[in-house]
């Protein structure tokens, strides 16, 4: 079948809105009618060609909510016509890594996905008879697509796909981080670092589990109001500050501790330097840094072993530690319930046809969220 795609032909031009070939579903595969998707800053980190994984051509696209419109063989665990979210982190629960319990990095279909090919190797995506990659297994930017079955969450039929699709990367991996990788505890003294569609749900995931302090750091002054909307604390912009890291480390000192620093720091810029500070404002002795920021190409972090020997820990997240079909059914529930915001962030929506400029928003720090709308 044909079906509306915006493609990347090359790493930093625009997509382009066009047909493209979409075959059916093999065994263990589901077509998804995608109703929304956000745009995230990885769909731009690939796009700009810093994504060591990037493939072109691609349909972009890992923040989705949708329909089942046809399954494969063998297919068990959802049926046409259920409600589901697509996820770039799958969920076998058969891998040594699914049932090991220490990560949900799922590693079934990792290979593959990575070269942008479908379980068996080949694509299910092509224009003029070439070849169009998958995306993170997903591929958002497609009115329909197709998922390895392990790769959606079924959700409840009631949630609006236009806000849903946020929960498929942003809203989980932020919540996420807080309350899986980082597991903060109720009274904890938080900095986060980058204020956009990622750091403002770890601000949010910080108020939801009690957070004393939530600083929140960003060199777009128009960030500030942003953070306090979502229970930010103190806001800081680097830019305004002599020196960060001590300037932060003094912020949080209090009472009797000499020292100062953090007791969790989040990177959600995707900077090395900033990776640097956030791992240096943390205390001495347990402070723990968690990297959300995805870096380019032959970026590397550094500090001084001294920052580790002396008690601070680094992390890195994705998707916030989530495991997608048990956690993020859950996730749609609790904004139901309204104990997450979802509606405020998505500040932009649009048709397909002006899928760049959700890109240019971004780029210019204009929106928190860009949602495309099938
Ligand atoms: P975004 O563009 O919406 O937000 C980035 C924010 O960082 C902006 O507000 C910007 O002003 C701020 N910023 C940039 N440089 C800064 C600096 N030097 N100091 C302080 N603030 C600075 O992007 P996003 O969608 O929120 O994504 C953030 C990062 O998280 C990206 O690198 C993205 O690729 C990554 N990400 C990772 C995961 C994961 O699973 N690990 C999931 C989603 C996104
Ligand atoms: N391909 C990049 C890494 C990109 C990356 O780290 N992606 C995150 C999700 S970002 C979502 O917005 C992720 O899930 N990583 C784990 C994985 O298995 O990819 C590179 O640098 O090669
Ligand atoms: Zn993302």
């Amino acid at each position: 079948m044909d079906v509306d795609a915006a493609v990347a032909f090359q790493p930093g031009k625009p997509l382009e809105v066009t047909k493209v070939k979409l075959d059916g579903p093999r065994a263990g595969e589901v077509m998804v009618e995608i109703k929304a998707t956000g745009i995230c800053h990885t769909d731009e980190f690939t796009l700009s060609g810093s994504d060591p994984e990037g493939l072109f051509p691609a349909v972009l696209g890992h923040e989705g909510a949708g329909v089942v419109v046809e399954v494969g063989d063998g297919v068990t665990s959802v049926e046409k016509g259920d409600h589901v979210i697509p996820l770039y982190t799958p969920e076998c629960r058969q891998c040594p890594s699914c049932l090991s319990r220490k990560t949900n990095l799922c590693t079934a279909i990792r290979a593959t996905q990575g070269q942008g090919v479908m379980p068996d190797g080949t694509s299910r995506f092509s224009l003029d008879g070439r070849k169009v990659h998958h995306y993170m297994g997903c591929s958002t930017f497609a009115n329909v697509t197709v998922l390895p079955e392990i790769a959606v969450a079924k959700i409840r039929e009631d949630a609006p796909f236009d806000k849903v699709c946020y929960i498929g990367c942003g809203v989980t991996t932020g919540i996420g981080a807080v309350i899986n990788t980082a597991q903060v505890e109720p009274g904890a003294k938080c900095v986060v670092f980058g204020l956009g569609g990622i750091g403002l749900n770890v601000i949010q995931g910080l108020r939801l589990v009690g957070a004393d302090m939530i600083i929140g750091v960003d060199i777009n002054p128009a960030k500030k109001q942003w953070g306090e909307r979502f229970g930010m604390t103190h806001f800081v912009n680097p830019k305004e500050v002599p020196d960060l890291v001590p300037y932060l480390v003094n912020l949080t000192r209090s009472g009797a501790d000499q020292i100062g620093g953090a007791d969790y720091t989040f990177d959600c810029t995707g900077n090395v330097a900033v990776m640097r500070q956030a791992l240096e404002a943390c205390h001495r002795g347990w402070g723990q840094s968690i990297i959300i920021g995805v870096a380019p190409s032959g970026a590397e972090i550094a500090t001084r072993p001294f920052q580790l020997v002396t008690g601070r820990v680094w992390k890195g997240t994705a998707f916030g530690g989530a495991r997608g079909r048990t956690d993020v059914p859950k996730i749609v529930d609790w904004y139901m319930e309204k104990k997450i915001e979802i509606d405020p962030m998505i500040t932009h929506t649009m048709p397909l046809a002006d899928i760049n400029q959700g890109f240019d928003l971004m780029r210019q720090g204009k929106s928190i969220r860009s949602v495309v709308i099938f």
